[in-house]
């Protein structure tokens, strides 16, 4: 394809160039060399459950109609998206239970870099888990409550806590269907189970664990994750940033964060201002030092300090090819192992942290909480002593960047409001806010970078949809512009007035993936404030350029919280009737929600229209 049909980002292409002229290898090449991608996996029809296998269904009825055990194309399908969510819920929950360990070590004194951040959600989180705090130190009451998110995880009987936030009428529709979530890595390990040769061989009963899988990310796992950082670096409130390419510095030392854990990313942000750093850097003839996120570490950065964000998860190899980042620093999630070799064409360190995530070609820095401070030092001066190893000739910064206003946290939306959901709920009644559309999820080389987020959502707000964002979608309309309490010009009347009126943006930022925890609770306290459920509210998702398996959980707990959800680009299971028809449309009396897949962004738009026009009619508005 040409660069222009690669990315609609003007940044983004020119270092598509730049790769072109340099013979340097991306994403979207190794793309072409895969093709025509093999249409038994794209139907979700090939099994390797067992080494009998692997077996494949013949679609066009011809060939296999079953596997050597007898499984069907419906049971084959099921059961693949089964282990789909299950590693996406785990991706999410092993974060969580990484925050809430590093949590429960702040509160023994283990990990000294880290402290309580905000004690007034750490008090009202305490109290939702019934935890007395009267009398007891903040770290007494952390430590307690870390005990008590721990046992969510390892739960052998009763169901998660924190559901306790669903409205009621949601929470009984899961109990009578049997997917209330119960322990979170339960969920997770059953998934495993059921889908071991012989185990689940009934599409629908395979599906209803996956509902539950996914439930117990949303309201356990991820939401877990977001309240416990919450109180660990504090509760994100409205701020600007930059973001794009742009936002790399000539004269700075260039440290990128990329991946997923703020644990890392809040210490590097705060190394990269140590003293001590900042005059090795002078020395080393730095004007000082940028760090620059990519993907969700980025989001979580951004929303809580302003850091600039380099990119989303299609930009992490354009800004190695710019030439001038000294350090690329990941952690887990979303990072290509195609940085090893491509961060050796430039002066680039790729340093990895985690002790679960190695790359080829890293440097190791193990990243603990013991020493997290020390470590985080450790990398900044990596990368600031690498500074001098900067080859001028190489270096491209485009000099697009870009405005944005971000850290709309529930709580901080809530306050815009004036401390109440009234004016949105009113706003929404007189149709000044014709709905509410949730548009998430990553980038995927299939279709054109950005495209499919940036031309959703400006139909969507056109016809006066509040959006709210997080991910690589929120990133992309940052870059497009769509952050900014100006972008009302591009809403319709009614929005336009309403973001005028309160000095917001028409796309609120809400942080990172696991942060569309935020969306849920959101979505629970208006649909609270008005006594319905959230199927009835006039919202929808969409996904539209989404990839990873995280943001399959995710798509199957936002439709599972009564979320009509419409995919960009096409999952694995149309080798199935039976799945394909469940998810797009028999959900809908199970749930009370179900899935479109619809590549057009407008059309997609389109489609989340004609859902909160319904949703408005039956709540007579
Ligand atoms: O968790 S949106 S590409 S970065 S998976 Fe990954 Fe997808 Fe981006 Fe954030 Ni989310
Ligand atoms: Fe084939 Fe059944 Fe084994 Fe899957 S589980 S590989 S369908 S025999």
């Amino acid at each position: 394809p040409e660069i222009y049909e690669k990315s609609i980002d003007l940044a983004s292409q020119k270092i598509l160039k730049k790769a072109e002229e340099e013979g340097i290898e991306t994403a979207w090449d190794r793309y072409e060399k895969q093709l025509p991608q093999c249409s038994f996996g794209q139907l979700g029809v090939c099994c390797r459950n067992c080494n009998m296998g692997p077996c494949r269904i013949d679609p066009f009825g011809e060939g296999a109609q079953k596997g050597i055990c007898g499984a069907t194309a419906d049971i084959i399908v099921a059961r693949n998206l089964l282990r789909t969510i299950a590693a996406g819920a785990a991706a999410h929950s092993d974060h969580a239970r990484d925050a809430v360990l590093t949590f429960k070590k702040m509160s023994e004194g283990e990990a000294g870099s880290y402290r309580i951040k905000d004690e007034a959600k750490l008090l009202s989180l305490a109290s939702e888990y019934g935890i007395v705090s009267e009398g007891k130190s903040p770290k007494e009451v952390a430590s307690r409550l870390a005990d008590t998110l721990l046992q969510e995880f390892g739960k052998q009987d009763g169901h998660l806590l924190c559901t306790r936030r669903v409205p009621e009428s949601r929470l009984k529709l899961w109990a009578e269907l049997g997917i209330e979530p119960r322990g979170i890595d339960r969920e997770i390990v059953e998934c495993m189970h059921r889908t071991h040769i012989g185990v689940d061989n009934d599409a629908v009963h395979i599906l209803l664990q996956g509902l539950r899988t996914g439930l117990s990310d949303g309201w356990g796992g991820s939401m877990i994750a977001t309240d416990v950082q919450d109180i660990l670096f504090g509760i994100p409130q409205p701020r600007r940033s930059t973001v794009n390419l742009g936002v790399l510095s000539k004269d700075k030392v260039n440290v990128i964060v990329h991946g997923h854990e703020p644990i890392l990313s809040e210490m590097i942000v705060e190394a990269a201002e140590d003293p001590e750093l900042l005059k090795l850097a002078e020395e080393m003839g730095a004007a000082g030092i940028n760090v620059a996120g990519i993907c969700c570490t980025g989001n979580e950065t951004l929303m809580r300090h302003g850091t600039p964000i380099a990119g989303n998860f299609l930009q992490q190899e354009l800004a190695v090819i710019t030439g001038a980042i000294e350090a690329m620093v990941v952690d887990v999630q979303c990072v290509m192992p195609s940085l090893g070799e491509l961060t050796g064409c430039y002066h680039t360190k790729f340093i990895s942290t985690s002790p679960k995530a190695d790359f080829p070609n890293t440097i190791r820095m193990e990243f603990h909480e013991g020493r997290a401070y020390e470590t985080a030092k450790e990398i900044v001066r990596t990368a600031v002593e690498n500074f001098p190893n900067r080859v001028l000739e190489k270096v491209t910064i485009p000099e697009e960047k870009q405005e944005c206003m971000v850290g709309f946290s529930a709580e901080a939306i809530l306050s815009a409001l004036g401390g109440s959901p009234d004016p949105l709920i009113e706003a929404i009644k007189g149709g000044a806010v014709w709905g509410i559309g949730a548009v998430v999820g990553c980038n995927n080389v299939k279709v054109t970078h950005n495209y499919g987020h940036v031309n959703l959502v400006k139909e969507l707000i056109k016809n006066n949809v509040l959006v709210v964002t997080t991910g690589c979608n929120a990133i992309a309309c940052a870059e497009a512009g769509l952050l900014l309490p100006e972008a009302s010009e591009l809403a319709g009347d009614g929005l336009k007035a309403v973001c005028r009126a309160l000095g917001i943006p028409p796309v609120l930022h809400m942080g990172s993936c696991v942060d569309i925890s935020r969306i849920l609770v959101l979505s629970s306290v208006l649909a609270n404030y008005l006594g319905v459920d959230i199927s009835d509210l006039p919202a929808a998702g969409a996904a539209p350029e989404w990839m990873s398996e995280k943001a399959v959980s995710i798509g199957t707990y936002v439709v599972s919280s009564g979320v009509f959800t419409v995919l960009g680009t096409i999952p694995a299971v149309l080798g199935s009737q039976a799945v394909t028809s469940l998810l797009t449309g028999g959900l809908n009396s199970v749930v009370g929600a179900s899935f479109a897949v619809e590549p057009d962004p407008l059309k997609a738009a389109e489609l989340m229209l004609e859902h909160i026009d319904a949703k408005r009619k039956a709540l007579g508005l």
